[in-house]
């Protein structure tokens, strides 16, 4: 076991005590990196982190994860320093916390949990607010289990109980009918915002994404002079926002800002996130900003792109933009071996304002590598095709004409000139099939 131990910053903060454990999949440098990173996220949710804790183990403990000798050396630091919380980096079973809790004797929380906490506390608009109590109920749900038989039993009583019900499964009831308000919630805010969006599809649409602190709202602000908030903590953004910008004197597009990522992102987190990706998921291109001064920034960019594969976006066109080049100072192999690596990424620094032009001129080239004209004859019957073309392209204009198939009567259609992504969306291609031999025969006005 590695122990390292030190006095709080602040003797107000919450002292707090960090646990890893180096197993077969994780690496003993990755577990340091994933407890260097632990640290941050405790001393953002306002913990002073006073010592950490590692064992290398074969596989975690079902009882306690680590092993008992472990968890006794560490009940006497808790107790010697007047430790309030011990933190561990991996998520535990209720079981686990359990049983910890009671020998341990102070307050317990995982990786989860602590992310869960920050959301919450960074969460100003209704939506996140909403999108985070989801998260954190559906989290407790799952702890619920066994963790509070022993108050039932000790509970019970006058209205605690419905027939032959137990304390668990009242509260379980409680947090499903809580959830259920708060999904039904949710479900309005996506059919709102998916309205917006609609209004929006005249314009391509381009997110940034990226690990926490990489810098995105600083690019946005670069680049649409927004002043949103840009700090060096994790998640300072958790709302999405979306600004037009000029990326030449003929070419628009909105660039919307959102929530980063981190490795070990709670899956629930990221279903109840679900409104503020949509963002990401439908967007035409995303703009993958990798901060350089980091340097586990590689490993940052393969968890990027493994949530991006979660959340379905992986298929996006992606723009890899460098960010934070000017804290490279005179590291110019970094540099090289990354230009040699990544011959299409840009290389900027959003805080000096560097790059900024290649990186408008190399997301214009993108944005019209990516997007096709095409016409399409609809006939004026179909209500769907066309709204499903008004849905997944940008219409650029429109006339109604006397369109017909060989050997077919004409009859009165739309004929559409619009732009969408090469890669057509299935519904939009099965909208327009069956028309596919429909031509115009006369041109009626417009
Ligand atoms: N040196 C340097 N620092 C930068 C640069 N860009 C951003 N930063 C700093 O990095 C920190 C994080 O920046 P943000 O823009 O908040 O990062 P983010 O990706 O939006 O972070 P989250 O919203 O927390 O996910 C801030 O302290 C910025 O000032 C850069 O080009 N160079
Ligand atoms: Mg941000």
């Amino acid at each position: 076991m590695a122990r390292t131990l030190h006095g709080t910053r602040d003797g107000l903060a919450e002292s707090a005590l960090l646990v890893g454990a180096i197993t077969k999949q994780s690496r003993q440098i990755e577990t340091h990196d994933s407890l260097d990173e632990l640290a941050q996220l405790a001393e953002t949710a306002g913990a002073a982190v006073v010592g950490r804790v590692t064992q290398v183990l074969p596989k975690p403990n079902p009882a306690t994860y680590i092993g008992s000798g472990k968890v006794a050396a560490i009940k006497t630091m808790v107790a010697e320093h007047r430790i309030r919380t011990v933190i561990f980096d991996d998520d535990l079973s209720p079981n686990q916390i359990r049983n910890l809790e009671r020998t341990l004797d102070c307050k317990l929380i995982d990786r989860s949990q602590l992310i869960l906490d920050i959301f919450a506390r960074r969460a100003r608009t209704a939506v996140a607010k909403t999108q985070v109590e989801l998260a954190q109920l559906d989290y407790l749900r799952t702890r619920l289990t066994r963790h509070w038989t022993h108050l039932s039993r000790q509970q019970g009583g006058i209205g605690t109980r419905g027939p032959g019900e137990t304390q668990i499964e009242t509260d379980r009831r409680l947090i499903g009918r809580r959830m259920a308000t708060l999904r039904h919630k949710l479900n309005k805010i996506d059919r709102q915002r998916a309205t917006q969006r609609r209004g929006r599809e005249q314009h391509v649409r381009v997110s940034l994404v990226g690990y926490t602190n990489a810098g995105k709202s600083t690019l946005m602000n670069a680049l649409a002079g927004s002043d949103i908030l840009a700090e060096d903590r994790l998640f300072a953004t958790l709302d999405a926002t979306t600004r037009q910008i000029a990326l030449s004197p003929k070419t628009r597009v909105l660039l919307t800002d959102t929530v980063g990522f981190i490795r070990k992102l709670p899956h629930k987190l990221i279903e109840s996130f679900k409104s503020t990706l949509d963002e990401v998921r439908q967007s035409d291109v995303l703009l993958h900003v990798v901060s350089v001064a980091n340097v586990r920034f590689e490993d940052h960019r393969q968890v990027v792109r493994q949530t991006l594969r979660e959340i379905g976006a992986l298929e996006i066109p992606e723009l890899l933009v460098f960010n934070k080049i000017d804290a490279l100072g005179a590291q110019h192999d970094t540099l090289s071996a990354l230009l040699y690596q990544h011959p299409d990424a840009v290389f900027v620094s959003a805080l000096r304002g560097m790059g900024l032009g290649s990186l408008r001129k190399c997301l214009e080239a993108v944005v019209q590598q990516d997007h096709e004209v095409s016409v399409a004859c609809v006939p004026v019957t179909d209500g769907k095709a066309l709204a499903c073309i008004r849905h997944f392209a940008d219409v650029l204009d429109e006339h109604l004409v006397k369109a017909r198939e060989s050997g077919q009567p004409a009859r009165d259609a739309i004929r559409v000139r619009f732009r969408a992504g090469r890669a057509q969306p299935s519904e939009l291609r099965a909208a327009l099939a069956p028309y596919a031999r429909l031509h115009p025969v006369v041109e009626c006005s417009e």
